[in-house]
């Protein structure tokens, strides 16, 4: 028995789309194994060798089809001015009768599937319902590792409702028609959002965040407006919790740009012994505040959909470990023994490949072997440090918060903000050098507030004052204690100064510290920095002259980071909070007072 309102709505986009067969899914194994296999058929999927990587395939989009596309996504709220200066904007009834007119008989040829999901543990109050209708085989088999899908979401929505999401890739197939291994439509692309009747339609691309709905659409875009509306947060982060050698836990959040090591951090194998880190989630955090005042996590995803190149044994053995089996990789290379490589995957590239285009490549082509944005797809339970708590139905409870980016200049390998609201700031002030998630000029530094720029579902002023709300309406004390943070910065000759990975663990122990009140940092004008003596710096083959730099404080590059940051706020107009615009007075007077 279904939801009648579903069925009617199914109904509905059946007659529009005009698909040849409709297959409600159960997400069963059996239903996935019968999917991929027709996928090998179609060859949309390559199986890689079972003995290596067992039940795991490799896909090769189309070459117009390989990141998000933030140009083609759009937020179509009644108002302009509540979509903001950040996002595309299009009036909802003309951006309707637009869709209407791409989506009538987009799938003819193809098989519309039925995809029920839950973002979120099915035994949470947090989670959300939401059901995509696809095209796509391979994003259905996507969701059913990124979400949890299928039969017992059909028990979930007679009581719940749920937010609708139709995806084509918009590539209908003419009687006869032979299809190709990645449909897409290399012209026209739409991602599009009605944040007031939480509608998803997405059109064009099989990729990623294009694709599965249920991640930046709907527990991004969709989330952070009825968040906004509902009290709550739904963020850009990471969930991690941090055991010391005493055995002592506390759990925090990070906020990092795509492509800049969440998932690296969300899974980090620690230097430093006894130290250990566990994953809740490594992209996204809804978090609310319990009636013990403190702030609580889930992450609503079920799977990590990570970038692939520079994943290794040394950089992120966890995530290696969770790619064993059951993956989809999009866009790696395919070797000699049927398995799957990347650039930094191992310190020997393999004398020959197939790669992310499906040429024939050798280390000597100047083509890459994989695609910058190439991901795998794996379930989250099949990382080795996940976190007991990770489907906790009532979240765990953080402690601190990250805000960070890929700043080779300026900011400094780590400071704290001096409360709440000098947080937001931090976060509101995060700049960052593209990468290849998302499509358009890759390494020029760009404005990121809290790492939403592409995935904020309404205005970023007023996101801003959200997060400043939810904060000054809560118990000082129990609030996170929020951090910046820059494992990017370079020497002059562009090396990084700081070795990252394993290594960041010397901070997130100094986080530790300070969430249990310990170690106070020396306090400058931008937050405290940490004492050096107080890091814990043992055994670490780092450069004094490296770990001056990483602090050093460049009066002159802060004023004029402080000018540009007043230059960028006032797109947003009325709209800034004008508490934000006073903690950068306040940062402004203090650099120049100790200038
Ligand atoms: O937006 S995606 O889901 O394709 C990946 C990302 O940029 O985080
Ligand atoms: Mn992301």
């Amino acid at each position: 028995m279904h939801h009648e309102q579903v069925d009617d709505w199914i109904k509905e986009v059946v007659s529009l789309c005009q698909p040849d067969h409709v297959h409600y899914c159960n997400g069963s194994l059996e239903e996935y194994n019968l999917l991929c296999k027709q996928m090998v058929l179609q060859g949309t999927m390559i199986p890689l060798d079972p003995q290596k990587r067992p039940n795991s395939f490799l896909c090769r989009s189309d070459p117009a089809d390989t990141a998000r596309v933030e140009e083609r996504t759009f937020i179509c709220s009644q108002k302009e001015k509540d979509a903001g200066p950040t996002n595309h904007w299009l009036d909802p009834t003309e951006m309707k009768s637009k869709l209407l007119k791409l989506f009538s008989g987009c799938m003819k040829g193809r098989t519309l599937y039925v995809v029920p999901f839950c973002m979120g543990p099915l035994d949470s109050s947090f989670s959300k319902v939401g059901i995509q209708l696809t095209d796509s085989p391979y994003a259905v088999c996507s969701m059913r590792i990124m979400t949890r899908m299928g039969q017992p979401i059909w028990e979930l929505l007679k009581t719940r409702d749920f937010v609708p999401g139709i995806h084509s890739v918009g590539m209908p197939l003419s009687a006869g028609a032979k299809d190709v291994a990645w449909p897409c439509n290399a012209k026209d692309k739409y991602i599009v959002h009605f944040p007031e009747t939480q509608e998803i339609w997405s059109y064009g691309s099989g990729y990623g965040g294009n694709a599965l709905l249920g991640k930046k659409c709907l527990s991004l875009r969709i989330a952070s407006s009825v968040a906004r509306d509902e009290g709550w947060l739904a963020e850009h982060m990471l969930i991690l919790g941090l055991t010391n050698p005493e055995g002592e836990k506390i759990y925090m959040a990070a906020a990092f740009p795509s492509a800049c090591g969440k998932t690296n951090l969300a899974m980090l194998q620690s230097t430093l012994p006894g130290w250990k880190v566990e994953t809740v989630g490594d992209d996204i955090a809804w978090m609310r505040f319990g009636k013990d005042g403190r702030l609580y996590a889930i992450n609503p995803e079920a799977g990590f959909f990570g970038v692939a190149p520079g994943t290794s044994l040394s950089s992120n053995p966890n995530a290696m470990l969770s790619l064993s089996k059951n993956g989809i990789f999009t866009n790696v290379a395919l070797t000699d023994q049927g398995d799957i490589w990347w650039e930094g995957l191992t310190k020997e590239p393999p004398n020959h490949a197939i790669n992310w285009l499906g040429h024939n490549w050798t280390p000597q082509s100047k083509e890459k072997a994989a695609h910058p944005n190439s991901r795998f797809t794996v379930p989250a339970q099949q990382c080795p440090v996940i976190d007991p708590a990770w489907e906790d139905p009532n979240g765990v409870p953080i402690s601190a918060i990250l805000f960070g980016g890929r700043r080779s200049q300026v900011a400094p390998l780590i400071c704290e903000a001096f409360n709440w609201s000098h947080g937001v700031l931090l976060g509101a002030s995060i700049s960052s050098e593209t990468t290849a998630a998302s499509v358009g000029k890759v390494g020029h530094l760009r404005h990121d507030p809290f790492a939403m720029l592409p995935f904020c579902g309404y205005n970023m002023g007023d996101y801003f004052q959200h997060w400043l709300s939810i904060g000054e309406n809560q118990n000082q004390a129990l609030l996170p204690k929020i951090f910046y943070v820059n494992w990017f910065r370079k020497d002059k000759n562009g090396h990084f100064l700081w070795p990252g990975f394993g290594e960041n663990i010397r901070l997130l122990k100094w986080i530790f510290e300070r969430v249990k009140h310990a170690q106070v940092g020396v306090k400058t004008p931008i937050g405290f920095f940490p004492h050096i003596d107080t890091l814990d710096l043992k055994n670490l083959p780092i450069d004094i002259q490296n770990l001056k730099e990483l602090f050093r404080f460049d009066h002159e590059a802060w004023l004029k980071e402080v000018e540009e940051m007043e230059e960028y706020f006032k797109i947003f107009g009325e709209n800034l909070p004008s508490k934000l615009n006073q903690e950068l007075s306040s940062l402004k007077k203090r650099l120049m007072l100790s200038s």
